[in-house]
């Protein structure tokens, strides 16, 4: 039998892996984390926790792997974080974001039922899935029309977990996550690409921030709590799939007003427009409905979009001065 207090954690060096490491271990989890192999070493965001937590060498792109991971560890909970997560780079490596984010879901959902199909099961669901949106609030049954390689790749994964749900009857639950950042989001994201830039600019070693469409909105919440929901689908008596938000949409311009202003700087006076950040098919305007999570896991948004903001420009700020 896999071990109900054991989790085994995909993309436990991203943002969300190292705050659902944070939140197990706080549970009492002996907590797995897979790291696939790099020429050096990405434990940042980790390196906190690093030694109350077991890394173990794997990829979502090599199936023995995974089956080795879980045939040796038996974990009774497993979330897959693991995906080429940035949309922008999914037009550059459309193949690359599909074997990674689409089929490395098939792959370790095919792993764990070969191992201990009563293991519990966590896809990484995304908004993006939604794209050129059909209705407005998204939820649970808004169709999906995916306007990326990356949300195709989430669309197939997202059905996948549907599938093995209703053909094995495996304990597969799916989390549609809207934007969530923090203070760990990798630097290319628009909110942290923001913060950095407006820190580096109020240290005087920018002058100005090139971005792309500042008019395109987003459901954007504080990835701190977002791992809460995706633990407590887990312990449901039921598998089930979830959208998880906040419920407000803010345009990027939005953004860039309230990080320049918690600077004491006029965002007017340092933001240029650049093609190059353009996509070749935009998602204009995402917000969540997360009501079914309200109601049936007890999870509510609580920080609120200009607090957010603000953490984060506090964050690059200190994080500018002690290096
Ligand atoms: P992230 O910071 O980009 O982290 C992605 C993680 O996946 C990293 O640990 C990365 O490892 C790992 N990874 C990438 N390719 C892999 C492979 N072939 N094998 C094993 N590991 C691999 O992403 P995040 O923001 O934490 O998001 C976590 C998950 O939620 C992703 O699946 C993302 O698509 C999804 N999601 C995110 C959001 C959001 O707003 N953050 C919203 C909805 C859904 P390295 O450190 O080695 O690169
Ligand atoms: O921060 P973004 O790159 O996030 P995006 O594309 O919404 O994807 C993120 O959220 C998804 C959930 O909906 C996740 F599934 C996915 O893994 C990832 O975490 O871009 C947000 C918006 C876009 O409309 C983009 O066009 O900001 C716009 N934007 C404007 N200028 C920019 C820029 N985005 C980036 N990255 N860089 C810019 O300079």
């Amino acid at each position: 039998m896999p071990s109900t207090r054991r989790a085994l954690i995909t993309g436990v060096t991203g943002q969300d892996g190292s705050y659902l490491a944070e939140l197990l271990l706080s549970q009492g989890y002996e907590v797995i984390g897979m790291v696939r192999r790099s020429s050096t070493v990405n434990f940042e965001r980790i390196a906190h926790i690093q030694d109350r937590i077991r890394l173990v060498p794997g990829d979502v792109l090599d199936e023995v792997s995974l089956l080795e991971i879980l045939r040796e560890h038996r974990p009774g909970e497993v979330y897959n974080l693991a995906a080429q997560s940035f949309v922008q780079t999914s037009w550059r490596q459309p193949v690359f974001t599909g074997e990674a984010t689409a089929l490395g879901v098939t792959r370790i959902l095919d792993a764990i039922r070969l191992t201990d199909p009563e293991s519990r099961f966590y896809q990484a669901s995304s908004s993006e899935m939604f794209g050129r949106v059909r209705e407005t609030p998204q939820n649970e049954l808004t169709s999906f029309y995916p306007r990326s390689p990356y949300g195709v790749a989430k669309v197939y994964g997202h059905w996948i977990t549907v599938n093995y749900r209703e053909s094995y009857g495996m304990h597969a639950s799916s989390g549609i996550l809207f934007n969530h950042e923090s203070p760990r989001r990798g630097l290319e994201f628009v909110t942290r690409k923001v913060t950095h830039g407006v820190a580096k600019i109020k240290a005087g070693l920018e002058t100005e921030l090139r971005l792309g469409n500042l008019e395109s909105k987003r459901d954007w919440g504080y990835a701190g709590e977002y791992v809460k929901a995706m633990w407590t689908m887990l312990q449901q008596d039921e598998p089930d799939d979830y959208v998880v938000a906040t419920g407000e949409t803010h345009s990027v311009r939005e953004l860039c007003e309230i990080a320049f202003d918690r600077a004491g700087l006029d965002w007017e006076a340092h933001v240029v427009v650049d093609e190059q950040f353009l996509r070749p098919a935009e998602v204009d305007l995402l917000v969540g409905d997360a009501s079914k999570a309200r109601a049936k896991l007890g999870w509510k948004a609580e920080v609120g979009f200009a607090e957010l903001v603000q953490m984060m420009v506090d964050a690059d700020i200190d994080l500018l001065r002690r290096q």
